[in-house]
């Protein structure tokens, strides 16, 4: 019998990691352009996905989207920020004001697209 332990899903979190520390975004504060974040959905597949991003309150923070379905994007921040997708590329903007970690969904997909990491 072959049990599957966490250790699948952690190495392709780890190597996202790897690949985001390639850069020197890490080192560099928030420009005024703020956070941008590109996503893929292409025959039901969302990249990308469970994504850490560090943002701040205030920040402005936009997401991108080029699919090939509807769907509906919904931040669960404060305040809370909806946006309806259709096939396409679209973008939509929002801030946010309180703290804390901010997912950002797909609820039909029913996929999480990143989690914010909100700053004070
Ligand atoms: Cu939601």
């Amino acid at each position: 019998m072959i049990r599957r332990l966490a250790g699948p899903v952690v190495i392709p979190a780890v190597a996202l990691a790897l690949v985001a520390g390639c850069g020197r975004e890490n080192d560099a504060p928030a420009t005024n352009d703020g956070v941008v974040i590109d996503v893929v959905i292409e025959g039901g597949t969302v990249t990308p996905s469970d994504e850490r991003i560090d943002a701040a309150v205030g920040e402005t923070v936009t997401v991108r989207i080029d699919s090939d379905a509807d769907d509906e994007l919904h931040v669960h921040a404060v305040p809370e920020h909806s946006f309806e997708i259709h096939p396409g590329t679209q973008e939509t903007q929002f801030a946010v004001d309180v703290p804390g970690q901010v997912a950002i969904e797909l609820h039909d997909a029913g996929k999480t697209v990143a989690t914010l990491l909100v700053r004070p």
